[in-house]
């Protein structure tokens, strides 16, 4: 995969933006309200910045990612199972009233794309052309996958499972979405199958019935309308996790623009970011009125312990107020009371850092294929 990225990368520069999914108009899919449309055909939505002002993203504004384009568009529970298999004592065959008899499990967590931030790339990289939207914050209800496994008994000698779900390849040379994450991994007391999305079931186009959570982690492990859970001894080989979703094998997963990494490993955990949401990039302020500057901050798992905020393009900093901490994988909101007291253009930063000392670049750190965008922003206004 490596040798040919940076031709690849490079030739971007040159592709008209309707290829790279410029045109940003807004559709309205089943159970969800209008969003950004990137692709209609798997559908790729994107959520408007304007919903991240809430600390939980409504079911309806969530984003949708979805790989290929045979996708489920309805599901008969009495035929719907989640099948557990491979390297176990007993294969499971699960409904979904058999999972709701697991003890319980609920928490808040955010759910972003390894892709969200890719058109603030450059040079530009190929896949779709995110925003900040391929995001949200959801809390999500569910079974442990540990209990799950512990029902069908691990055999000695796993060391992967993989997850496969109810989309299927259109065509048998188009590779079926399966992820995997590694045994030690799996067992781990997060991880959950989550049949409830904020309280609901999970629209079809989030994965309904159930899908994984993968907290702290990106998305593309989050597998929606989960139907087999499989207990390997061997290495999963998949195309989704031994070509795509790999990052460079550095300590930032990054490379010099434009260049190819030596050698990947697959992408996991989230980096540390923040976004100001209000008030918007190219919003018009009046002098010497109280302007709050209000965002969001994350990071992969461990809780947000400082943000600071810049008016002045970075010159001096403040420390901005936290909101209610819903627990490590949520995000936090931040504020920070601001009144412009002379007319002019502004730049508005903001940079978080976690309980771990993660914090976010000022310049873009690059790769490939457009993974871990936590860049500072600069957001112009205008103060009149
Ligand atoms: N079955 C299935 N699950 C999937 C995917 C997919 O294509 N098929 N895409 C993954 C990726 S890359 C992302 S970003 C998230 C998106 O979840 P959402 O559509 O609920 O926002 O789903 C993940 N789970
Ligand atoms: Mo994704």
């Amino acid at each position: 995969m490596a040798a040919g990225m940076a031709t690849v990368a490079a030739a971007v520069g040159g592709v008209p933006s309707t290829l790279l999914g410029e045109e940003r108009r807004l559709a309205k899919f089943p159970e969800k309200t209008d969003l950004i449309r990137l692709t209609s055909r798997p559908p790729q939505l994107e959520t408007p910045l304007h919903y991240f002002k809430e600390l939980i993203t409504p079911n309806e504004a969530v984003f949708v990612r979805w790989h290929i384009s045979n996708i489920p568009t309805s599901v008969d529970l009495n035929q719907w199972r989640l099948k557990v298999k491979g390297n176990t004592e007993r294969e499971l065959n699960l409904s979904l009233d058999d999972l709701k008899k697991f003890e319980k499990v609920t928490y808040t967590a955010v759910m972003q794309c390894s892709g969200n931030g890719r058109r603030y790339f450059e040079p530009r990289v190929f896949g779709g052309q995110w925003g900040n939207g391929a995001m949200a914050n959801c809390t999500w209800g569910g079974v442990r996958l540990k209990d799950i496994l512990n029902k069908a008994g691990i055999k000695p000698g796993s060391v992967d499972v993989s997850f496969d779900a109810l989309d299927g390849p259109p065509l048998p040379s188009v590779p079926d979405f399966v992820k995997s994450l590694p045994i030690d991994k799996a067992i781990e007391e997060d991880i959950i199958v989550a049949y409830e999305m904020n309280g609901t079931p999970p629209p079809m186009l989030n994965g309904f019935p159930a899908r994984l959570i993968v907290p702290g982690w990106y998305a593309t492990y989050w597998v929606k309308s989960l139907t087999e859970i499989n207990v390997l001894t061997k290495p999963f080989e998949g195309f989704f996790m031994k070509t795509a979703y790999r990052i460079p094998d550095t300590p930032c997963g990054c490379v010099p623009p434009g260049t190819a990494p030596k050698s990947t490993i697959p992408i996991n955990r989230m980096t540390a970011r923040s976004l100001i949401i209000e008030p918007a990039k190219g919003a018009s302020i009046k002098v010497n009125q109280p302007a709050e500057i209000k965002g969001i901050a994350f990071s992969g798992g461990y809780s947000i312990k400082e943000v600071i905020v810049s008016t002045d393009s970075g010159k001096t900093w403040r420390e901005a107020k936290l909101g209610r901490d819903l627990g490590r994988y949520s995000w936090i909101q931040f504020s920070y009371p601001w009144r412009p007291a002379k007319p002019g253009k502004y730049t508005l930063m903001a940079k978080a850092t976690n309980s771990i000392g993660e914090s976010q670049p000022f310049e873009g750190l690059w790769n490939p294929s457009g993974y871990l965008w936590n860049m500072v922003q600069k957001n112009e206004v205008a103060v009149r």
